[in-house]
């Protein structure tokens, strides 16, 4: 396995008009969930990626598996649990530019994963562990599965990547700044978005931020910085790489986990940190084109294209 990674995947319900969804009675479903979108996108590029997680035996439990599975990801840890319904969530367009994300995953199949639901030799045969700061705010459960995670992860010498990814409508406040930061104590490289960093840190310039991470023992920090592209800082390095020239927003969210893929998929590749960078900036952009949290994510042949057309 190249990337093994571990967390909630919902039903997600976009209604077909704009405006409040209490005025639309017609709904496209699709399925999306942070890590799982990331294990996609790695998938599309060619990678072996691993997702684990626990999904309700219902009927959106099986429609999830069999579309990740069909991406090519391995679902083999997935386990489904009798007690507890799959997760939803709607995500409403407000207005041009304006979404609003609903969640209904409360108690939920996810949020019963457990530390022994982690096979350590599953992990241990990763190159990286994706987590991402959604797992710890669905339960105690969930936040003591992803320390096993990481430490299973650890001992073995897999590095761990952390997208800290703030859900505020997850968890207060408080909470949810110290157990992000005891994330990133354990991770070796952080994607961070520029207002994550400065929820953990306060307001600075991406490489104030960076540093600040780096206090707490972090290798390789890259800052998402929107469409102004991203900033990234290793021990050695560092700079900024401009973002691609987007046509129309269709729905932005999802590019977090683009770039996440893209990033992997170039430090996998044997990319320097530069060229990862831009790799990640890429899907991030192609993601934001596409409606749905995954559908943008492109085969290598099509990223490639995309990287070098606007290159020129
Ligand atoms: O940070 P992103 O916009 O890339 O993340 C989007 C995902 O897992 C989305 O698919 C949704 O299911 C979620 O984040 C979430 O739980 O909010
Ligand atoms: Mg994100």
């Amino acid at each position: 396995m190249d990337v093994v990674t571990l967390g909630e995947t919902m039903i997600l319900f976009v209604p077909e008009h704009t405006g409040p969804m209490r005025n639309t009675d017609r709904f496209t479903t699709r399925v999306a969930g942070a890590e799982s979108n990331v294990a996609i996108g790695l998938a599309r590029l060619g990678f072996q990626a691993g997702w684990i997680s626990r999904l309700g035996d219902d009927e959106f439990g099986k429609k999830i598996r069999a579309f990740i599975r069909g991406e090519g990801v391995d679902t083999t840890r997935v386990i489904f649990d009798a007690s507890a319904d799959t997760g939803l969530f709607f995500k409403e367009k407000l207005a041009p530019g304006e979404w609003r994300v609903n969640y209904y995953r409360k108690n939920s199949a996810a949020s019963r994963m457990r530390p022994e639901d982690m096979d350590e030799s599953y992990i241990a045969g990763a190159k990286f562990l994706h987590i991402t700061g959604i797992t710890p705010a669905l339960s105690e459960h969930c936040y003591e599965t992803v320390l096993s995670a990481v430490e299973a992860a650890k001992k073995h010498g897999v590095l761990v990547v952390f997208d800290p990814n703030l859900r505020r409508k997850l968890w207060q406040e408080e909470k949810a700044r110290e157990v992000l930061l005891e994330l990133v104590s354990k991770a070796d490289i952080v994607l961070p978005g520029m207002d994550e960093a400065e929820f953990l840190f306060g307001s600075g310039s991406p490489d104030q931020l960076a540093r600040q991470f780096q206090k707490y023992g972090v290798t390789v920090v890259v800052m998402k910085l929107g469409k102004q592209g991203a900033y990234y800082s290793d021990q050695n390095f560092d700079g900024y790489v401009e973002g691609f020239e987007v046509s129309e927003v269709v729905d932005p969210v999802g590019a977090g986990d683009g770039f996440s893929a893209g990033f992997l998929s170039g430090l996998l590749d044997g990319l320097d940190l530069h060229e990862a960078v831009r790799r990640a900036n890429a899907v991030g952009a192609m993601v934001t084109m596409a409606p749905g949290d995954v559908e943008g994510l492109p085969e290598k042949e099509r990223l490639l294209n995309f990287v070098q057309s606007r290159s020129q």
